[in-house]
C-alpha cells in the first residue's frame, strides 16, 4: 500500500499511516482503543469520544474484528499502551470489512481443532505462534541451501510427472498423461543419480514428493517436501557427514535468526542446536538395544523393519539424533549398494531423531550388471527402468546421497504433535482442499 508509512512497531514522535487488521476493540466508556495488528506486531489506537470527530469515532469503533483498516495519526509515547506507543488518529479508512462471525478466533483466546484451523489457514496464520512455525520453516530452508553451498552443490529440479516409482514401500498416485499411464513422483531418486553421472557431480533438490499412503498418522503426508542430496565420489560415510552438516546448519540458522519465533513457541529456553557428533549404530546394535529395553512384546530378529515403538525405545535410549547403518540388504531398495565383502549387508542408513526417522540414504549401486540383477531380485522389470539403467553403461561414478523430509525436520525441531502443523495446506487421506 502506498499510503502505509510505518508498520506497527513504529517509534513515537511522528505522524504515521499504519495498515493492518483490527485485532480487538476495547471500549472503556469515554475512552476506547482499537488494537491494530500487522506482520510486525500490534499498536494501540486511542479514541477519546468526546474530543474527537463523531464520524471518526464511529468508523474506528464500529468496524468488525479482523477487518482491514488504515489509520493516520500521531504516534506518541504512552506507558500504559502495550508497546509503550499509541496513535491518536486523524483518519481511519476501512479497506476490507470482515464478517462478525469468524470460523476461528485469530486472537487465540478460543482454541480451535486442527481440522478447523487447516480449513481456515488464512485466519489461523494471523496467530503469531502459528505464523512463527512457517517463519522457522523458511529459515530452515534458507540455512539448508547455504549448507549445500558450503558443500559445493548445484541446486537442480527434476520432473514430478514420471513413468516409474522408486520407493517400493509406498504406493504411487497414477495419472493419465496424454492417454498413457504416468505417476506423480515419489522421490527424485533416479534423476538425482543420473545427474551425478552428468558432470554436475554434487547436487541437491528441494521439492514435493507424492506418496499414496493409505494410512492416517501424525507423521505421514500424501504430499511432502523432500530435501535430496547426491554426490559423485562419495561413500555412505561421507554422505552421512553431509547429512549431519545440513541438519545441524538448519538448527543453527533457527537458533541464530528466529529468537522471536522461538519465544512465541515457548522454546526460547530449551532450543539448542545439536553440537555433538550424531552417534552411528549398526542395525545389529540397534535391534539388540531395542530388545534390551524390553519395551517390545516380541524380540526383533535380523531382517525385521524397526517398528514405531522400537524406534521410540531406541530414541529414548540414545537421546539425540543418531544414524542406523548397515541394514540388511533385503529391506533396502534396489539402488542401495551392498558392502563389497557381504552381499547381505547394505550401505543404506537412516538418520533418526529420538522420536522418528528423518532421513534415508546410502551408497548407490553404480555397477550396471549388479544394478540390473538387483531389479530382478526385487521383482521389478529392468526394461521399465531402461531410461535410468542405460546411463550406467556410459561411465557412472561411485556415488551416495540421502533424502530428508522437511516437515519431519520442522516437526521434530519444534516438538509439534502433528506433521500437518508444519505444512500450510496438508494433503492427507481426508484432505484435498484447501
Ligand atoms: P519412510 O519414509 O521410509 O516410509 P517411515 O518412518 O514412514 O519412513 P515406514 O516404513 O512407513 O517408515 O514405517 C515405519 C514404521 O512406522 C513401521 O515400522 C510401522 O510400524 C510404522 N507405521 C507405518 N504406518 C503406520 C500406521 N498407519 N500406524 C502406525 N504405525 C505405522
Ligand atoms: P524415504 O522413502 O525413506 O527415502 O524418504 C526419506 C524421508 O522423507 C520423509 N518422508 C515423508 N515425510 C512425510 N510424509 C511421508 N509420506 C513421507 N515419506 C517420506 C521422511 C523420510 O525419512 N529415495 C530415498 C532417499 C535416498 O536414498 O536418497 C527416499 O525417498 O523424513
Amino acid at each position: 500500500m502506498n499510503d502505509r508509512t510505518h508498520t506497527a512497531d513504529v517509534e513515537p514522535g511522528e505522524t504515521v499511516t499504519v495498515a493492518g487488521w483490527v485485532h480487538e476493540i476495547r471500549d472503556l466508556g469515554g475512552i476506547a482503543f482499537l488494537i491494530l495488528r500487522d506482520g510486525s506486531g500490534r499498536i494501540q489506537i486511542k479514541f477519546e469520544k468526546d474530543e474527537m470527530d463523531e464520524e471518526l469515532v464511529e468508523t474506528g469503533l464500529g468496524v468488525a474484528r479482523e477487518s482491514v483498516v488504515t489509520v493516520t495519526g500521531d504516534a506518541e509515547e504512552e506507558s500504559r499502551a502495550p508497546t509503550g506507543v499509541e496513535i491518536t488518529p486523524d483518519s481511519v479508512e476501512v479497506l476490507a470489512d470482515s464478517d462478525t462471525e469468524l470460523p476461528l478466533d485469530p486472537s487465540g483466546k478460543v482454541d480451535a481443532e486442527l481440522s478447523t484451523r487447516l480449513d481456515n489457514r488464512t485466519l489461523d496464520l494471523r496467530k503469531p505462534e502459528v505464523k512463527a512455525i512457517f517463519e522457522i520453516r523458511a529459515e530452515v530452508l534458507r540455512s539448508v541451501r547455504e549448507a549445500f553451498r558450503d558443500l559445493g552443490c548445484t541446486e537442480i529440479n527434476t520432473p514430478k510427472i514420471v513413468a516409474t516409482g522408486t520407493e517400493g514401500g509406498t504406493e504411487l498416485f497414477p495419472i493419465t498423461y496424454f492417454g498413457e499411464e504416468a505417476f506423480m513422483n515419489q522421490s527424485p531418486q533416479l534423476f538425482k543419480q543420473l545427474m551425478v553421472g552428468s558432470g554436475l557431480e554434487r547436487v541437491f533438490e528441494i521439492g514435493p514428493i507424492f506418496r499414496a499412503e493409505e494410512h492416517n498418522t501424525p507423521r505421514h503426508l500424501n504430499e511432502a517436501t523432500m530435501i535430496d542430496f547426491e554426490s559423485a565420489f562419495f561413500d555412505h560415510t561421507e554422505a552421512m557427514d553431509a547429512c549431519e552438516h545440513v541438519v545441524k546448519s538448519a538448527y543453527e540458522g533457527v537458533a541464530a535468526n528466529c529468537a522471536d519465533e522461538l519465544e512465541l513457541l515457548g522454546l526460547a529456553e530449551s532450543f539448542a542446536a545439536p553440537d555433538e557428533a550424531f552417534p552411528r549404530l549398526t542395525y545389529q546394535e540397534a535391534i539388540e538395544r531395542i530388545n534390551a529395553t524390553g519395551d517390545l512384546d516380541e524380540q526383533l530378529v535380523w531382517g525385521d523393519d524397526l517398528p514405531t515403538e522400537g524406534e521410540r525405545a531406541l530414541g529414548d535410549d540414545v537421546g539425540s539424533h543418531y544414524f542406523i547403518t548397515d541394514w540388511p540388504s533385503e529391506i533396502k531398495p534396489f539402488y542401495i549398494k551392498d558392502h563389497d565383502d557381504d552381499d547381505q549387508l547394505s550401505t543404506g542408513f537412516d538418520m533418526m531423531h529420538p522420536v522418528m526417522e528423518l532421513v534415508s540414504g546410502g551408497q548407490r549401486e553404480h555397477r550396471y550388471d549388479h544394478l540390473v540383477a538387483g531389479f530382478e531380485q526385487q521383482g521389478l522389470d529392468p526394461d521399465q527402468f531402461e531410461y535410468y539403467t542405460k546411463m550406467f553403461r556410459y561411465g557412472m561414478p561411485p556415488h551416495a546421497g540421502w533424502g530428508l523430509g522437511v516437515e519431519r525436520l520442522v516437526m521434530t525441531m519444534l516438538g509439534l504433535e502433528n506433521i500437518r502443523e508444519a505444512v500450510l495446506f496438508p494433503r492427507d487421506r481426508q484432505r484435498l482442499s484447501p
